[in-house]
C-alpha cells in the first residue's frame, strides 16, 4: 500500500482547549549555542571520488575569510564542523572600485555533501522543491550584515556569487550559526561503552535526537520539521534513556490528544506554527502509536494525571482501530487509512499491520488495567482471537515464517513485527528470526533506519543478541562510514541514491526515526 499526499477535507475536527493548554504550557525554552565555520572545503571532481559524499579540505584558510573575495561564478563552501540546526549571519562588503552593482548571492545549506553535489534545478520528484535549503538574495548596498530569517539544519554553507560587476567583488567575514535545541549534551547521563563502533553509533544517536528537539520533538529539522507521530514514539523511548526530557514528551502527547476527528482517529502529524493544526493525513499505524508512546511515558514516569486525561483518547483511537477487525481477528486494512510500516513499496504490510494492532492492544491494556476500565475483558478477548488467528491462519509451520493470507508471501517486516507483538514466546520467536536471517540477510528493499530498528529490536527481543549488534554496526555504522553526523531519514546500503521523494537532495539527514540506537543500547547493553 503506498502513501502519497492525502487530503482528507471532509473531516471534522474535534480541539480540546485544556488538553491543548496543557501542551503549551510544556513549551520548552530553546537553548542557543554560537557556532563558527571550523574551515573550508571544496569538492572532489566526479572522477576522483567514489560517492557524493566526499568533500575535501581546502587551501584555502578559514581565518583569512575576507582575503578570500569572490566575483561572478566563484564560491566557497563554509564547514561547520558538525550538524547544527538554527539561524545563519555573516558580514560582508565590496573590495575594489565603486560598487556598481547589485550583489547577486545564492545560499545553500547542506546536511551532507551530497546536497552540494546535487543540481536542485534537476529536482522532479513529489515533495515541494521548497524544502531545498537555498537563498538567492541581492544586497544593493556594502558592507552589510546578512542574516537570514529562515531556521537551517545543516553542517555546510556554500557562498555562490552568481554576480558583482567586473569592478568589484564581495569578500565575506563573522560568519556565524546560531544552534539551537532544546537539551544540551551537558544533561546526558555519562555513559561506558566499551566498543568504539557502538560508542560512535550512540555518539551520532543522541546528536541526532538532539538536533530533533527543538519546540517539539520534529521528525527532521531539514524536513518535514514537524511533529510525526511515528517518530515521537522512537524519539520518546531514546529520550528516556539519554536527555530525560520527559515535559518535551507530555508536550507532544498532548498536542496529538487535543487535535482528533469527532470518531477519535488521531493524525499522523500536527504543526504547530502559525498556529496548532492537525494534518489531515492519517496512517493507522501511527494512530495506534498514541497507545504505545502513552504506555511508554507512564512505564518511565508513573505520572497518573497525564492518564487520566489521555486514556480516553487512546481507548477512542483503539475502538476505532478494532472496527476494522473480523469476528475471526483478522485485521482488514483500507487504501483511506493505510498502514505505513516503512516507505518501501516492495513488499505487503499487512501481515506487519496485523503485527502492529496487536502489540498496541497489549500496551493499551496495561493501561486499561491501570485506570480499572470495566470493558477490560472485551480487548482481552479481541486480543486473543488476534493472536489465534496471527498463529493459525498467518502463521506457516512448514517455512517457520509468517505469511501475507491474500498472496502467500513471506517479508521480513511480518516477522519482525509479529516477534515484537510477541505472538509465540521467545524460544519460538528465536527461530522466527533464525530463519529470517538464512533466508533474508543481507536485507534488502527496506528503506529507512525506521524498519531497521524493528529489525533490530526484534533480533533483541528474541535473544539473538550477536546478530541484532552485527546487523546495528552494518546499517548505522555504514552511514557513519559514508559521513554521517547525525543519521538519516531513509537509506538503502545496496542503493545509495535512494529517495522516497524523487531525489536525495529532498532527504532528511538528520531524522528522528533513526536516532534509536541511543535507546537500543541504553536498553539491551547498558547495565542501568
Ligand atoms: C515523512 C517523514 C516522517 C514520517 C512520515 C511517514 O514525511 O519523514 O518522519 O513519519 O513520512
Amino acid at each position: 500500500m503506498a502513501f502519497t499526499f492525502q487530503i482528507n477535507d471532509d473531516v471534522v475536527w474535534d480541539y480540546d482547549e485544556n488538553l491543548l493548554e496543557k501542551a503549551d504550557s510544556n513549551i520548552p525554552e530553546l537553548i542557543e549555542t554560537e557556532i563558527q565555520p571550523i574551515g573550508l572545503v571544496e569538492r572532489v571532481p566526479a572522477d576522483k571520488r567514489t560517492t557524493d559524499f566526499e568533500l575535501k579540505a581546502s587551501t584555502k584558510n578559514i581565518l583569512t575569510l575576507s582575503d578570500y573575495a569572490l566575483g561572478r561564478d566563484e564560491s566557497l563552501i563554509l564547514d561547520l564542523g558538525d550538524h547544527y540546526v538554527g539561524q545563519f549571519t555573516i558580514d560582508i562588503d565590496s573590495v575594489g572600485s565603486p560598487m556598481d552593482a547589485p550583489l547577486y548571492l545564492r545560499l545553500k545549506f547542506a546536511e551532507v555533501p551530497s546536497e552540494l553535489y546535487a543540481k536542485s534545478e534537476d529536482y522532479d520528484g513529489w515533495l515541494s522543491r521548497s524544502w531545498i535549503q537555498e537563498e538567492y538574495v541581492h544586497l544593493d548596498v556594502l558592507p552589510a550584515t546578512l542574516q537570514l530569517p529562515r531556521r537551517y539544519s545543516c553542517r555546510y554553507v556554500e557562498l555562490s556569487v552568481i554576480d558583482t560587476s567586473p569592478k568589484w567583488k564581495a569578500s565575506f567575514s563573522k560568519p556565524s550559526f546560531r544552534a539551537k535545541s532544546s537539551v544540551s549534551l551537558e544533561q546526558l547521563p555519562s555513559v561506558t561503552i566499551e566498543d568504539d563502533e557502538l560508542k560512535g553509533i550512540y555518539n551520532v544517536s543522541v546528536k541526532t535526537l538532539l538536533d530533533c528537539m527543538q519546540t517539539v520533538f520534529e521528525d527532521g529539522p531539514k524536513r518535514d520539521r514537524r511533529l510525526w507521530l511515528g517518530d515521537l514514539r522512537l524519539q520518546a523511548l531514546a529520550n528516556y534513556y539519554t536527555f530525560d526530557d520527559l515535559s518535551l514528551v507530555k508536550r507532544c502527547l498532548y498536542l496529538f490528544a487535543g487535535m482528533k476527528t469527532t470518531e477519535g482517529k488521531i493524525p499522523a502529524n500536527v504543526f504547530t506554527e502559525p498556529k496548532l493544526t492537525p494534518d489531515d493525513t492519517f496512517l493507522f499505524d501511527y494512530s495506534l502509536f498514541f497507545v504505545t508512546s502513552l504506555s511508554d511515558y507512564l512505564e518511565h514516569t508513573d505520572d497518573q494525571d497525564t492518564l487520566e486525561h489521555l486514556y480516553p483518547v487512546a481507548k477512542k483511537a483503539v475502538d476505532l482501530a478494532l472496527k476494522q477487525v473480523e469476528e475471526n481477528g483478522r485485521l482488514v486494512l483500507t487504501e483511506e487509512w493505510p498502514v505505513f510500516v516503512d516507505w518501501s513499496n516492495d513488499f505487503d504490510k499487512t501481515t506487519a499491520g496485523q503485527a502492529i494492532l496487536i502489540y498496541s492492544l497489549k500496551r493499551f491494556l496495561l493501561l486499561a488495567e491501570a485506570v480499572n476500565e470495566s470493558d477490560v475483558n472485551k480487548y482481552r478477548q479481541v486480543l486473543n482471537t488476534m493472536i489465534e488467528f496471527s498463529t493459525h491462519t498467518l502463521f506457516d509451520e512448514n517455512q517457520n515464517q509468517f505469511i501475507v493470507e491474500a498472496t502467500n508471501e513471506v517479508n521480513v517486516a511480518s516477522q519482525v513485527w509479529m516477534v515484537l507483538a510477541e505472538v509465540f514466546d521467545t524460544p519460538k520467536n528465536k527461530k522466527i528470526m533464525e530463519t529470517t536471517i538464512a533466508n533474508h540477510f543481507p536485507i534488502k528493499g527496506i528503506a529507512t533506519p525506521y524498519m531497521y530498528h524493528h529489525v533490530v529490536e526484534a533480533l533483541f527481543l528474541s535473544d539473538c543478541q550477536t546478530e541484532a549488534i552485527k546487523l546495528m554496526k552494518e546499517y548505522w555504522g555504514k552511514m557513519i562510514e559514508l559521513g554521517a553526523d547525525t543519521f538519516w531519514e531513509a537509506f538503502k546500503p545496496e542503493d545509495l541514491d535512494f529517495s522516497p521523494y524523487g531525489s536525495p537532495i529532498l532527504n532528511s539527514y538528520c531524522h528522528a526515526w533513526s536516532c534509536t540506537p541511543a535507546y537500543l543500547i541504553g536498553k539491551y547493553l547498558l547495565k542501568k
